[in-house]
Formats: structure tokens, C-alpha cells, sequence
């Protein structure tokens, strides 16, 4: 059973399970990039407790959204400027496909800058309820994509022709959305993706595509949380 039949309460639970269960890999003097989202909330309030318990750490945020928070709960923030690699990323993602780890993220809009704190990070792990565990990624999820705002419709039809139906991303008001870093999402319907490395890749080489939410390599560790509890997948 997956947790997609629990109730919306039950599946935060299992969330904040996970998340909670992350927290504790923190440790003294380590640099951490810290996820967004509604799973990486939870992460963050629990690395808020223990700071003002006394672990020293220094955070990188992977989203306006998420910085904010952090510093208002007194986390310590550092940046790339002073350091070149961060220790353990904790971030959540909308879809992690089972054995590889492979991921699709951004649907919350955060894909880029979560990119690339993931690739600066020796070890990222990644927080979910046991519903977003599939066999193929795109199967029930979009793939964002983020985009310059100049001649997107000219990088859309590129992704068009790579097979996918492609929907710029809107906001409720129905503007364009936009993201932390000026860009434009373009959410893209490939169906279920056989090769995830060789579709980010093809993205990837579009002129004008900024980056791809999926993430392909990138997760070391996954900790899931369900019906049938925790479960840490290496
Ligand atoms: C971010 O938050 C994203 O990359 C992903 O879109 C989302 C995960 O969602 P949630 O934790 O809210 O389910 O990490």
C-alpha cells in the first residue's frame, strides 16, 4: 500500500517522519544545503531544534522560501563564496525512481538552485512520503524545465520535438511563474522516461534551457516513509 491512499494529515506524518529521521545524519561543523518544499520544512524545523540545542552547523539554502525560514528559526547561513563543498544535502523531491534514485524535482519551482547545491554536496539525501517511490519517472509527474524568459517559445518547440507536450508554468493569477533565479518553468509531459541520463541530457542541450528537475546520479541515500514506517534506501 502506498501512502497515496493515506489522508493529506497522514501523508505530513510520514513526511515529517522522514525528515525528522534525516536530521539526525547533521553533525557537529558540517555545511549543509538545505531542501525546499512541504518535507523540507519539517527538516528545517528539526535542524532549528537541535541548533539551539547545540549542534554548530552551517546552512546553504536551496530557495528564497527556504533561507527565510531557516534564519527565522537562528540557523547559521553561509554561502558558496566561502565554501566550495557542502557536506549533506537533505532535500525533498516529487518523484525517486526505485533502485536508481533518480529523480524528478522542481515541480515546486526550486529546480535550479537545488541542482545546484545537490552537485556541490559529497552526499545528497532525499526526504519523501512513500508515494513519490515509482519504477519510471514521468509516469505520473510533469518534468519542469527551467527556461530563460527570452525566446522560450522557440526552447519549447526544441523540448516539443524531443517528444514531449510542453505547458509554460502559471501562477493562480495566471501570470508566468518565476523563478528564485528570473527564469521561466516549462512543465513537460514525456510520458515514462526509459533513459533518465540520456533525457537530461538532450534537454540539457537546448540553448535556453537553464536546467532540468531531473537529477540523475546526483541522490547517495533515500529515506521513505509509509504505511509500513521508515525505510533507508542505499
Ligand atoms: C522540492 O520540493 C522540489 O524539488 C520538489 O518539487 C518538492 C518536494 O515536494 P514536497 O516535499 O513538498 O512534497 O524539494
Amino acid at each position: 500500500m502506498s501512502s497515496a491512499t493515506g489522508g493529506a494529515d497522514q501523508v505530513r506524518e510520514y513526511k515529517r517522519q522522514a525528515a525528522e529521521f534525516a536530521a539526525e545524519m547533521v553533525q557537529d561543523g558540517m555545511v549543509v544545503g538545505l531542501g525546499t518544499g512541504s518535507t523540507a520544512v519539517f527538516l528545517i524545523e528539526a535542524l532549528g531544534r537541535r541548533h539551539r540545542e547545540g549542534l554548530r552547523f552551517l546552512a546553504i539554502p536551496t530557495s528564497v522560501a527556504t533561507e527565510k525560514l531557516a534564519v527565522s528559526l537562528g540557523i547559521p547561513m553561509t554561502s558558496f563564496a566561502e565554501h566550495e563543498r557542502v557536506d549533506l544535502t537533505i532535500d525533498g523531491a516529487d518523484e525517486i525512481e526505485r533502485g536508481t534514485l533518480n529523480l524528478i524535482k522542481g515541480l515546486g519551482g526550486a529546480l535550479l538552485r537545488e541542482k545546484i547545491v545537490a552537485a556541490a554536496s559529497e552526499k545528497l539525501v532525499i526526504v519523501a512520503d512513500d508515494s513519490k517511490l515509482v519504477d519510471h519517472l514521468g509516469e505520473h509527474c510533469l518534468l519542469p524545465v527551467e527556461v530563460t524568459p527570452f525566446g522560450w517559445e522557440s526552447t519549447a518547440r526544441h523540448l516539443g520535438r524531443l517528444g514531449a507536450r510542453i505547458s509554460p508554468r502559471r501562477t493562480p493569477a495566471g501570470q508566468f511563474f518565476v523563478s528564485d533565479g528570473g527564469n521561466l518553468i516549462l512543465d513537460c509531459n514525456f510520458g515514462a522516461i526509459s533513459s533518465p541520463a540520456e533525457t537530461e541530457r538532450a534537454v540539457r542541450s537546448i540553448v535556453g534551457v537553464v536546467d532540468s528537475g531531473l537529477f540523475t546520479g546526483l541522490a547517495s541515500e533515500a529515506v521513505t516513509c509509509g504505511p509500513e514506517g521508515l525505510a533507508h534506501l542505499v
